[in-house]
């Protein structure tokens, strides 16, 4: 019964299904992707892409990426952690796709830039560089290409002020929101949680540096991540809650303004990135249904964050969360949907609802897949 993680405590995306198994009360064994039977059984069945986390079920199922683990246990449990009521499923959502995706700038400069970092992240990385690793595997390599990552997504030397900056000023925010609240939506974890644990924990809250910041601006902040990663509700002293999602699918006034915070640069990096993404399907001669979708594309886009000129590179696959919930307005009754719409008016992130790719993304043999 005991399900395989194959994963790392520096990974961002296995803190989102370490929390969800903990949470779940799901019996799991973290180890690092380094054994022959990796190598050898797992890494095939997980499309041949080296990523974690993979799960290996006892059955011997391999499945490839956290939103598909997590998917699989919410279809297998009754969807404990999937609010029921619209806006708060919405919001949860909507989590899923900036929790994934929407903290990459912070998540990479606070690790990548601070030498006080080094020693533990390195530590780590050489657990799980594989055996007889190819250049870009080895830990050399990875650094590397970690380093590179960071100037990807607009981290460049001239941006670092904006990055910390609304770093920063996030903090504030989900730490005013947390000394109300202990989740997101109240007393319980909702799927939004735990996409948000990835950057908060294994970067933003072990690395040495951001966990300073925490120290500084984000106590309630660290007090949430330790919560996620217990199987008990773990409140704090302060909160007095139902062990459960807020009643009357209500949408607590703090969480907005973390919301509208991310709109900042979240709106019109999505913008740019759906833009390009599609400029570069309607280039490609063909793109044969069922071919692999790339973690990023080739192809660079640019965008303005608070009069600042940011470049980013072409990464689809938060489209394949946001396509959720755009299905989730889109097939809602006419006066939920106008509802769903008004809330993301008031958390200035409407414009999600309308950025969607002119081709759709799939799953098949643990890839994302085109449509
Ligand atoms: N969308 C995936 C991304 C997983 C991912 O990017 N993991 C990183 C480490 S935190 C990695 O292994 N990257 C290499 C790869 O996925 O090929 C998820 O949600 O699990």
């Amino acid at each position: 019964m005991t399900v395989i993680l194959y994963g790392s405590p520096v990974s961002l995306y296995t803190g989102k299904v370490r929390s969800y198994f903990i949470k779940a009360q799901i019996p799991f064994r973290e180890v690092a992707p380094v054994s022959d039977h990796y190598e050898d059984v797992v890494l095939k069945k997980a499309g041949s892409r080296r990523g974690i986390p993979t799960i290996e079920l006892s059955d011997g199922q391999i499945i490839r990426d956290s939103v598909a683990i997590v998917d699989h246990f919410e279809a297998e449990l009754g969807s404990p952690f999937t609010p029921a009521t619209p806006k708060q499923k919405a919001i949860s959502l909507l989590f899923d796709a900036i929790g994934g995706e929407g903290l990459l700038r912070p998540a990479l400069h606070y690790r990548w830039h601070f030498p006080e970092n080094e020693s533990l992240v390195l530590h780590h990385f050489k657990e799980i560089t594989p055996r007889n690793a190819a250049p870009e595997f080895t830990l050399a390599g990875r650094v590397n290409k970690m380093q590179q990552a960071c100037i990807n997504v607009g981290v460049s030397q001239d941006r670092v002020e904006l990055v910390e900056s609304l770093y920063l000023g996030l903090l504030k925010k989900l730490d005013a929101h947390f000394e109300l609240y202990p989740y997101l939506l109240g007393g319980k974890p909702s799927i939004g949680d735990f996409a948000l644990m990835g950057p908060m924990y294994g970067h933003l809250s072990r690395d040495l540096k951001p966990l300073t910041l925490m120290h500084e601006y984000g106590l309630h902040v660290l007090r949430w991540v330790e919560r996620m990663n217990r199987a008990d509700p773990g409140f704090s002293a302060g909160h007095a809650p139902e062990e459960d999602f807020l009643s009357n699918d209500e949408i607590p006034e703090t969480l907005l303004e973390v919301l509208r915070h991310f709109a900042i640069d979240f709106v019109p990096e999505t913008e740019a990135i759906c833009d390009g993404v599609n400029n570069w399907i309607d280039s490609q001669a063909e793109l044969d249904s069922g071919t692999n979708v790339e973690i990023a594309l080739e192809g660079m886009t640019s965008f303005d964050i608070e009069g600042k000129h940011m470049s980013s590179v072409l990464m689809p696959f938060r489209f394949y969360l946001l396509k959720r919930l755009q299905d989730e307005v889109a097939t809602s009754s006419a006066a939920v949907s106008q509802e769903l719409i008004q809330l993301l008016e008031s958390a200035n992130m409407k414009e999600l609802l309308e950025m969607t790719l002119t081709r759709g993304i799939g799953r098949a043999h643990n890839r994302e897949v085109w449509q």
